[in-house]
């Protein structure tokens, strides 16, 4: 893998985290009369930033608690805390997770 090349001038630099948005778009009934939740999160980098290269997610009711790779729409038990964040191409992550109240 080829090292990169050196950042160099004012344009290079991208210190600001992105922007975190999550929103229990959709609340039902599942089977066995589980109460979840549907959620989508969307991000973006500052104008002029690296971009935003991934969003992760977790729930810490979740049994295996760990971030995941937020890929689509996320369809939970609606109990708990889901937090999500964002990292952009220069690695720099939303500072807070962002929590979401799945409880209804
Ligand atoms: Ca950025």
């Amino acid at each position: 893998m080829a090292a990169r090349p050196a950042e160099t001038g004012a344009a290079a630099a991208d210190d600001t985290p992105p922007t975190t948005t999550a929103a229990a778009a959709e609340r039902y009934v599942g089977p066995g009369g589980v109460n979840r939740a549907r959620i989508t999160v969307t991000a973006a980098d500052e104008a002029g930033g690296s971009g935003v290269d991934r969003i992760e997610w977790l729930q810490p009711s979740d049994a295996d608690v760990r971030f995941r790779p937020y890929t689509g729409a996320l369809d939970l038990p609606a109990t708990g805390t889901l937090y999500v964040r964002t990292v952009d191409r220069e690695g720099n992550a939303d500072p807070a997770y962002y929590g979401v109240d799945l409880g209804s």
